[in-house]
């Protein structure tokens, strides 16, 4: 139903496969996230089709906004200070957003402060809204692999502002091959659920 962009079919579904047990996890992963992946070959440079492709991409938030967000858990107080304020956006020459979209409900939801600095933002933007903001991390989206060089400046920035103490995690289809030191990042995340991993590490180590 996804992929055919039937928003409405797509929601009535998903709320019956949760009403069958289906986990939330499952229903992003299995269901939306692999649903939008189908349509690989319909957004490559060769062919490109656009209405398709954004009538899935409608249908997913649909299901994001109308069935996921009602099934997770309510957003807990939201604790302030650094180690729960995430600055959140896609790269510079990116608008890809429907990842950036569940990592940012799934971190709501558990509680943190998330700014959402939108998409196609440069490596200083980041850099300068976590120390405005008072984030402990910042975390980036891509999803083109052209974007790579842009990620890597954000750690050089930080670096030079003298805030290598902010965490830096990646994650998107452009980067999931690519090492965290290749990146130059703290993580590389290869879905959304991964980053309560990584989280959950660093606190167990303070
Ligand atoms: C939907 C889509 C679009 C939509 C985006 C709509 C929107 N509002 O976001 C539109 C039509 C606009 C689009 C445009 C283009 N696209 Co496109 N697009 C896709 C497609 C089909 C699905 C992407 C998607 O939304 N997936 C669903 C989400 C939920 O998955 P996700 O982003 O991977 O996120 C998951 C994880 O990765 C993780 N995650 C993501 N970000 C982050 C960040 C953090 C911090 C963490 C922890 C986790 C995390 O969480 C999510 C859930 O687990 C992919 C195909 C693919 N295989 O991915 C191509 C794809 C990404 N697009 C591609 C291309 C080439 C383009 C265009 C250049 C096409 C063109 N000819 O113009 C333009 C780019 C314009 C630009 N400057 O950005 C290529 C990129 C190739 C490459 N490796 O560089 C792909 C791979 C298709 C292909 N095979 O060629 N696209």
């Amino acid at each position: 139903m996804i992929v055919q962009g039937e928003a409405h079919l797509s929601v009535t579904l998903a709320e019956e496969l949760i009403a069958k047990g289906l986990t939330i996890e499952s229903l992003i992963q299995d269901g939306l996230t692999a649903a939008l992946q189908s349509l690989n070959a319909k957004c490559t440079n060769e062919e490109f089709n656009l209405l398709e492709i954004m009538l899935a991409g409608r249908a997913m938030m649909a299901v994001l906004d109308n069935v996921v967000a009602r099934h997770l858990p309510p957003s807990k107080t939201v604790q302030p200070g650094a180690d729960r304020t995430i600055v959140l956006g896609t790269i510079e020459g990116d608008i890809h957003e429907l990842g950036k979209h569940v990592v940012k409900m799934l971190l709501r939801s558990s509680g943190y402060r998330v700014i959402d600095i939108g998409k196609d933002i440069g490596p200083e933007e980041f850099v300068n809204r976590a120390i405005r903001e008072g984030a402990g991390y910042i975390g980036v989206s891509s999803l083109l692999t052209t974007t790579i060089p842009s990620i890597t400046r954000i750690r050089e920035l930080l670096k030079k502002a003298g805030r290598s103490d902010i965490k830096l995690i990646a994650g998107g289809g452009a980067i999931q091959q690519t090492s965290k030191d290749d990146l130059n990042v703290d993580f590389v995340a290869q879905t959304a659920f991964d980053i309560f991993h990584y989280l959950k590490g660093l606190k167990s180590k303070a």
